[in-house]
């Protein structure tokens, strides 16, 4: 060809190309300034509605069975109602530190206790956060899943305001420590089978409805921190900051590195951005493995021969020679409980972490079986 014309019709294409950029990030600039100007909270518009100083909660009118509501009010609050209510944001009132920010205890003039997410300002991570808590939280309503019940928008501070947990989260029931008068380091706590199998039963309930949306909502990080307990140890999932929703049974890939080691799917780490049903199912089988046996499965342990064993490891060599009541928790009192339920359990457990994962069982399927093994 013509070096003349293949000039020309390079700098046409790339005029063209240019153009489209530019027509593009127009597009994309002007509505999310339409957004903003409408709601600085995301896509969706809780403006309408927006009462400043009425908490009471009582727009807030859903059952306590599973309902969808995309309208569903929120209660936008003012920053210095937060302010009376943390006393300037104490340090004596923080309950948890995340990575996005820190978790006070505080209550409302309207006397309800609540527990108050205030967002790290500068952080990207932190508006990614509060989109994502607004958009999958905001708008569902389940007895297992933590209930949103209002935030904050005032200059660059994000603030999400949840129902309190009394017991904390998982994580810390089964690792903090308390130091007893005489130095000595102690568990904080001992939780029964019974109330470990009542955590992980609930659990699998608010995933599966999670998952039973024709769009399902993948969680992508089910860990022991993001377990939080009320008073009658019911799990109450949290922290839906890396929550996706997907079409159908497609994955959806994002540019979010998705969820924590020990818990992550092994389909979920060569291309660390996915998010699908059977990654969440994965998960959860890990998590009530680290219920029954109070061992982190992000954290090697010494195994029988002193060599360093990860949990899933430990568990398949433990279940090849069949010693199923020695994974339990050394907390637990062994007379209580059957070794036939005991090994149900572990299947389950195992079930759900199959490595491949065709082989795991839906969310609905786990209920059901837990179902029969508690009935
Ligand atoms: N609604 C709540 N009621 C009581 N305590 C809470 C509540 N929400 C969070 N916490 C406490 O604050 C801690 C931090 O919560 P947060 O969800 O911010 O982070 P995380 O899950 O620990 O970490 P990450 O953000 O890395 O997932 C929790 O582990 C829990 O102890
Ligand atoms: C609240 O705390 C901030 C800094 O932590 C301080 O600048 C501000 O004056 C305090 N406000 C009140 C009302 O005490
Ligand atoms: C799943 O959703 C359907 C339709 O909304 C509902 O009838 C069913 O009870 C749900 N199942 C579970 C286990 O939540
Ligand atoms: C991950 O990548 C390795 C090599 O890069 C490959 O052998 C392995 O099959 C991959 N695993 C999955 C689950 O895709
Ligand atoms: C350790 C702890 O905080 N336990 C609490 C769990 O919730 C019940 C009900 O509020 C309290 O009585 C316990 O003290």
């Amino acid at each position: 060809m013509d070096p003349t014309l293949q000039g020309v019709l390079a700098a046409i294409g790339g005029f063209f190309f240019v153009s489209l950029m530019i027509v593009t990030i127009s597009m994309i600039c002007g509505e999310n300034k339409h957004k903003r100007s409408d709601s600085p909270a995301g896509s969706w518009d809780p403006s309408k509605h927006q009462t400043e100083t009425n908490f009471g909660l009582s727009s807030i009118s859903v059952g306590e069975s599973a309902s969808f509501d995309p309208s569903l009010n929120l209660n936008r609050i003012s920053m210095q109602a937060l302010i009376d209510a943390t006393r300037n944001f104490s340090r004596d009132l923080i309950v948890g530190d995340g990575s996005f920010g820190l978790v006070y205890k505080a209550r409302l003039s309207s006397s309800q206790v609540v527990a108050v997410k205030r967002l790290s300002t500068d952080a990207f991570q932190g508006l990614r956060e509060f989109r994502a808590e607004m958009e999958t939280l905001g708008k569902i309503r389940h007895p297992n899943i933590i209930k949103l019940l209002g935030y904050c928008v005032a200059g660059s501070e994000r603030v999400l305001i949840y129902e309190f947990m009394e017991n904390g989260s998982l994580d810390q029931w089964l690792y903090d420590t308390l130091e007893g008068e005489s130095g000595e380091v102690e568990l904080r706590s001992r939780l029964s089978w019974q109330t470990r199998i009542k955590i992980v039963g609930s659990l699998a309930k608010g995933l599966c409805y999670m998952h039973n949306w024709t769009t399902p909502i993948i969680h992508r990080d089910i860990k022991a921190s993001n377990v939080l307990l009320d008073s009658s140890f019911e799990s109450h999932i949290a922290d839906f900051g890396l929550a996706r929703c997907i079409q159908g049974s497609h994955s959806h890939f994002s540019t979010q590195v998705a969820g924590t080691l020990g818990y992550m799917p092994p389909e979920y780490i060569n291309g660390s951005t996915m998010a699908t049903m059977p990654g969440d199912v994965y998960s959860f089988g890990v998590l009530l493995l680290e219920a029954v046996t109070g061992r982190r499965p992000s954290l090697p342990f010494p195994g029988d021969d002193g060599k360093e064993v990860r949990l899933m490891e430990w568990i398949n060599s433990m279940v090849e020679q069949s010693r199923y009541m020695e994974m339990v928790d050394s907390s637990i009192v062994k007379d209580e409980i059957k070794e036939s339920t005991v090994v149900e359990i572990f299947n389950i457990g195992l079930k759900c972490a199959n490595e491949k994962w065709k082989d795991r069982p839906t969310m609905k399927e786990v209920v059901e079986e837990l179902d029969k093994i508690v009935a």
